[in-house]
């Protein structure tokens, strides 16, 4: 397996992420070693489960029996297996760190009808809930990673799914910093010592989170989750017959300090624009951003100290137009306003527009309806098209000779690239020019033909470009 696909930047903004592995052969046999355990432990408890749906526990007490039997497996080789030499590195790769060795798990059946009545009640940070604080022997060892393995199919919501707030663990920081004296006085052991003896209950109160995401995935599926990301127990479960199961890991890297806890970055420290920007994405984008096709960015507020904004890099289609005019993620400014209304600041790519091209497209952008359309649109568009609909008839000098045949010299200040030349060069043959083209700085293009044609030349293929000033150009 490889996840070195893994959207290191999703799980960061969210504090979560789904990791969909290829399923190999290994892979297969390790997760049907832990199903048949697990299933030979409920079949054990609750006969005939799988033939007979309404042998599931009804109710705490029923269940009792079953959280016996599965303390007993919960540090069996076939369930610890879960957690092969491939997601190990997956995991050092998150954490930047070394894990510790995996010695026990949590295995967690969410079965019919549970958590009906109210699942948000169950929100929580793993080892500070009243229970842990007020009835252990003592708190819960620390841990780096929440990661969970999903044993069969969780496809559809409401179906017992593993939920969360996503980007509550950027507030829940910001919370704790501001609570223990800011950026330069806060430290994570105090953080701990404030959790332990206060719970979250008081800080939950303050930040009301938003959106509970429900998470879906395939048997198989990798859930890993930030330790300081508030999560329900579960979404309810509204199937008679399906139970929802899912083995956690709570992993921990070497010399495991508390330094998870508060981690002091720019972005956790300005609670109140995070929690609207955090409420504003997930009503906007999430979907988008998990299928991959644009990704938000509130982490940089080192590079940028306005915080009421958001950056949206959204992907460009990349096969329709050549060469590529729109870099490879173009970047959307938006200021949120209030939860689903914002404003589209500016729109910037890496590519080659010009500046008058990207106010034109702006322009055309904020007409559409919101942000996912917008992004679906970048994500979309035929850019070659797009391009064209620009195209308007320059205003021809009428005492020039539109047939007589002419040069024109394009003196740019610089120009190395490549495919601009090329772009160039393919513009060139649209207008039947003929063209010459010294790289360097300054860069010269020559062009020869149509005099018409090399006004529409210039206006085409220059302006439209990326560069702030325009060329000089001499026509002769
Ligand atoms: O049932 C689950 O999947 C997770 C429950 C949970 O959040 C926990 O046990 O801490
Ligand atoms: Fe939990």
């Amino acid at each position: 397996m490889d996840f070195l696909n893994l959207p290191q930047r999703h799980f960061e903004n969210y504090g979560f992420v789904v990791v969909y592995p290829e399923i190999d052969q290994p892979f297969t046999d390790r997760l049907k070693k832990a199903q048949d355990k697990i299933n030979y432990c409920l079949n054990y408890c609750f006969p005939d489960v799988s033939h007979d749906a309404k042998n599931y526990p009804k109710n705490k007490e029923d269940a009792l029996p079953w959280i016996h039997a599965k303390s007993s497996i919960q540090s069996h080789p076939d369930i610890l297996g879960l957690i092969d030499p491939s997601i190990m590195k997956l995991l050092k790769n998150v954490l930047k760190k070394d894990i510790q060795p995996i010695r026990s798990s949590q295995i967690a059946v969410r079965f019919p009808g549970e958590n009906e009545e109210n699942p948000f009640a169950s929100i929580h940070l793993d080892n500070f809930t009243k229970k842990d604080r007020l009835e252990r022997p003592k708190i819960p060892g620390e841990f780096d990673l929440l990661v969970g393995i999903l044993l069969e199919d969780n496809l559809e919501k409401d179906h017992g799914n593993f939920t969360l707030y996503p980007g509550s663990h950027h507030q829940i920081r910001a919370y704790l910093t501001k609570k223990l004296g800011g950026v330069v006085v806060a430290q994570s052991k105090d953080a701990y010592k404030y959790l332990c003896n206060n719970g979250f209950e008081e800080m939950f109160e303050e930040l009301k989170f938003s959106n509970p995401y429900q998470v879906c995935g395939k048997a198989g599926s990798i859930i890993l989750v930030d330790r300081m990301c508030a999560h329900l127990i579960s979404a309810q479960n509204l199937s008679t017959t399906y139970a929802r199961k899912i083995v956690w890991f709570r992993i921990k890297s070497v010399g495991i300090g508390y330094d998870h806890l508060i981690r002091q970055t720019g972005a956790g420290t300005h609670s109140l624009t995070l929690d609207l920007l955090g409420k504003f994405r997930l009503t906007q984008l999430i979907d988008l951003e998990i299928e991959g096709r644009c990704y938000l960015d509130t982490m940089d507020t080192s590079v940028s100290t306005d915080l009421t904004k958001m950056t949206i890099y959204a992907k460009p289609n990349m096969k329709i137009h050549q060469p590529n005019m729109f870099g490879s993620m173009v970047q959307l400014k938006v200021t949120p306003i209030s939860n689903g209304t914002y404003f589209l600041d500016s729109v910037h790519t890496c590519g080659f527009l010009s500046k008058t091209a990207h106010a034109k497209w702006l322009e055309e952008l904020r007409l559409l309806p919101d942000l996912t359309t917008i992004v679906q649109t970048i994500n979309q568009t035929d850019y070659n098209e797009l391009i064209k609909s620009w195209f308007v008839k320059t205003n021809q000098n009428t005492n020039l000779d539109p047939r007589k045949t002419s040069t024109g010299k394009i003196t740019f200040h610089h120009l190395h690239s490549l495919s601009k030349t090329r772009m160039m060069e393919e513009w060139a043959k649209i207008f039947q020019l003929e063209i010459c083209i010294v790289r360097g700085e300054p860069g010269k293009v020559t062009v020869t033909g149509c005099m018409s044609s090399i006004f529409e030349f210039y206006d085409h293929g220059v302006w439209r470009l990326h560069w702030s000033k325009l060329p000089e150009f001499v026509i002769g």
